[in-house]
Order: structure tokens, then C-alpha cells, then sequence
């Protein structure tokens, strides 16, 4: 196993780590870039940064010139429904007929349809397909993510999908951090009734903490699934039991969720698409984090993307992420994703590279260890086929990743053609 790799002759590196915490409002259109230089890699971690010209000469087991490209951390990857069965490429026909995505849920389709698969699945073939979409999540620089249940809503299967996570994350070399999504959708047997599903969920709380299954609790506000009230209740139980918070919210119908996640305290009020004036002005004065989901606007059809710009212009602190789900946002090409903020919010190529770096870091508790190129911390680095940070959103919906490096170790590279 390779011991220390230098990359050298980088053209542009992005540390990302010229601001202590999440990077808020127009900050995060500030971006250090350093040109010509080079990046030790050491037993994992990072051990050297400086000018190429005084590194190039280092001693090191492997030496790569990266002639000139762009180097930035691993990306982070903020929000996604990892771990389900199946798949629900036969709802789009559906949509194309323009039938709601709310709609196709209350006709049992949807969410409801995953939970069938999940629940059918077994732990291996559960497991099997968590590390085939892992794979690809690295493929596209990704070394640290979130992963939620939320696709059983019975105690069994939820247990079943967060220890699917557990294993995944132990077993793969990225980072995984893992939510408890139990609140996601109201299931047949409690459509009298979801508070009682709500308490069912809750009972699950004491065991997952003994069995440090997740550290963070979210649940999917909206109509037809959790009402305001019901989402107070539910996560002011998660956080007494020590959980932090995570928050579908103002998804598709702007029911206020924005505020209750500043209210909480949440760590990250996701999706907003649709949050008033109210709920910006409160997000950008509080320090929970947005998580933007611009795939899923995009995919659901719909011409309402978050308005990030007044989010920024306003102060807060912003991340974008995938949402990969077999629903809302089929993809795990989180590339793709910096490109519709860039063309769908106006997010600036500065802003986009501190939402999928150091915020989305933040965004999920690892500030500490994600999202940044410093010295002592772990080696996920990521080297691209582009000479500039402009050209990753700028050129879209393809994987312009080289090389990904894990912990000093290479993950992922680039196949090259056999022709
Ligand atoms: O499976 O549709 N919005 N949850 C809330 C999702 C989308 C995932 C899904
Ligand atoms: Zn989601």
C-alpha cells in the first residue's frame, strides 16, 4: 500500500479552509485559490501543502504532476435516501401525464412504493445495492456522505435499513453519517391516525442510540405527510433524546418548515424551495444550514427552484446536495447538481464550490474532519480533468473527476478508453 503521494504541478487548489465553521452569505462567494502548487500526502493524512516549486523535490512513494489541473477536497454529500429496494422508473410515465407527486403518493404510489421493496428486501440485497450506488457516489468525488432511512415505517424494517448504513459505512472507505428517517411518509395501516405511526417511530429512539445507528433525526413536512405541529412534537422528542435534526422542509408546499427547523435548532433545514420571506430572513439570522436540492426541482418538473440568492444576499450559510432517492432525484452525479444551482439559482461558481465542500460538511457534523484541504487531516482529495474551478458546473452532466483519493489512498480514477 502506497505510504505518501505527492501531487504536484497542480494549477489550481482549493483548500477551502479560509473561514472557521460554515461559510455564510457573501462569504461564500470568496474563494482562495492557490495556483502552482503541492499537496503531501502522508499515512492517510494530509502532511504538506506549499508552492510546487518547494515541494516538487519531497520524497514520496508515488509522485503524480498533475500538469496543471484543478485539486480540491473530497466532496461532501449532504442528503440522501441511500438505502432502499427497488426502483420507480414506471412512475414516469405518470408524470409525463402530469400527475403530482403528492398525487402519485396518496394513491399508495411514490414513497409508499419504495417502503414495499424495502420492506421485501432482504439485508443483503439491501446492502449489496447501498455499496453498488456508494461506488458511483465516489465515482463523481464524493468521500464523505449522509445516507437516511425512511423507507420502512415499521420499527423491523427501519432497524433493517440502519443497519444496512451501519455495515456500509464500516465496509466502504467513505464516510458515511447516518439519519433516522422513519417520519417519511404515512403508511396504510396509520392513515387514521399518523400520530400514532409518529409514536411508534419515537419508540425506536433509545435503541437506536444504544446501537449508534444514527445521529441525526429528520422527518419529511409537507401535505398529505407531516403537519407543522405534528413535526414539533416529533423532533423536540428527538432532540431531548440527543439526536440533532435534520428537516424536509418547504418541499413543495410552503407549510413553514423553514422556521420550525431555526426554531428546533436543526442542524439543516433541506429542500426550501418554497420558504417566504419570513423564513429566509429567519434562516440567514440563525446557524442551521440549508441544504439546496436543486435535481429535485428540476426532476419533479417544477419551475420553483430555492431562491438561494436571497438566502446568500441575506446571510446564510448553503449547501446543495443530490437528494438521491429513487423518486425525487434519480442521480448520484453531484456535478450535475453544482450545475443547476449555477444555471437554476444563480449560485455563483465560488458559492457552489462552499456548498458541496466545507458546508456540506458542516451540514452533517464533520467540519472537522470534511470538506477542507489541511494539514493533519484525513487525505480525501479530489484531482480533475479541468485546469480551472469555473469548468465543473460550467460543462454539465458529465463525471469530470480524474482521480479521487480516500484517506491518501486512491478510490477511484478514471478508466481511459480502449480505443
Ligand atoms: O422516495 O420520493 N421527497 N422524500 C421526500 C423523497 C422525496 C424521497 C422519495
Ligand atoms: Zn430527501
Amino acid at each position: 500500500m502506497t505510504q505518501s503521494t505527492l501531487l504536484y504541478n497542480i494549477g489550481q487548489l482549493l483548500t477551502m479552509d479560509q473561514y472557521e465553521g460554515p461559510v455564510r452569505g457573501k462569504d461564500m462567494g470568496n474563494l482562495d485559490v492557490k495556483e502552482n502548487y503541492a499537496v503531501l500526502m502522508k499515512d492517510g493524512k494530509v502532511e504538506k501543502i506549499g508552492p510546487s516549486d518547494e515541494l516538487a523535490d519531497t520524497q514520496a512513494d508515488e509522485k503524480i504532476d498533475c500538469q496543471g489541473k484543478l485539486v480540491t477536497p473530497g466532496l461532501v454529500e449532504p442528503h440522501t435516501h441511500l438505502v432502499f429496494g427497488g426502483s420507480r422508473e414506471h412512475e414516469m410515465a405518470l408524470k409525463q401525464q402530469g400527475v403530482p407527486y403528492l398525487e402519485i403518493l396518496k394513491q399508495g404510489g411514490g414513497i409508499l412504493s419504495t417502503v414495499r421493496s424495502t420492506r421485501k428486501a432482504s439485508e443483503e440485497e439491501l446492502y449489496e445495492k447501498a455499496m453498488f450506488h456508494l461506488n458511483r457516489m465516489a465515482s463523481y468525488g464524493i468521500t464523505t456522505m449522509e445516507a437516511k432511512s425512511g423507507y420502512g415505517m415499521d420499527k423491523e424494517t427501519e432497524l433493517k435499513q440502519l443497519r444496512v448504513a451501519k455495515k456500509a459505512g464500516e465496509n466502504h472507505p467513505l464516510d458515511l453519517v447516518s439519519t433516522f428517517l422513519g417520519a417519511h411518509a404515512i403508511t396504510e395501516e396509520y392513515k387514521e391516525n399518523p400520530e400514532a405511526l409518529l409514536d411508534e417511530m419515537a419508540s425506536l429512539f433509545d435503541q437506536i442510540k444504544e446501537e449508534d445507528l444514527a445521529e441525526f433525526v429528520d422527518i419529511f413536512t409537507e401535505t398529505g405527510v407531516f403537519t407543522i405541529e405534528q413535526s414539533r412534537r416529533y423532533l423536540q422528542k428527538a432532540k431531548d433524546k440527543g439526536f440533532d435534526l435534520k428537516m424536509h422542509a418547504d418541499e413543495i408546499d410552503p407549510l413553514g418548515g423553514t422556521q420550525l427547523a431555526v426554531e428546533l435548532g436543526a442542524t439543516t433545514g433541506d429542500h426550501l424551495a418554497v420558504s417566504t420571506d419570513e423564513g429566509i430572513k429567519q434562516l440567514a439570522e440563525s446557524d442551521t444550514i440549508g441544504v439546496l436540492l436543486p435535481g429535485t426541482i428540476f426532476y419533479l418538473g417544477k419551475g420553483e427552484f430555492a431562491r438561494a440568492r436571497k438566502m446568500i444576499e441575506e446571510g446564510a450559510a448553503i449547501a446543495i446536495s443530490t437528494d438521491f432517492n429513487p423518486g425525487s432525484s434519480v442521480t448520484e452525479n453531484i456535478q450535475l447538481i453544482m450545475s443547476l444551482a449555477a444555471l437554476k439559482m444563480k449560485m455563483t461558481p465560488e458559492e457552489i464550490w462552499h456548498a458541496v465542500t466545507v458546508n456540506a460538511a458542516h451540514a452533517i457534523n464533520r467540519g472537522d474532519e470534511a470538506g477542507q484541504i489541511k494539514v493533519g487531516r484525513k487525505a480525501d482529495v479530489v484531482v480533475w480533468d479541468a485546469t480551472n474551478y469555473l469548468y465543473i458546473p460550467y460543462h454539465y452532466g458529465v463525471n469530470h473527476v480524474n482521480t479521487v483519493f480516500k484517506a491518501g489512498q486512491k478510490l477511484f480514477e478514471r478508466g481511459d478508453l480502449l480505443v
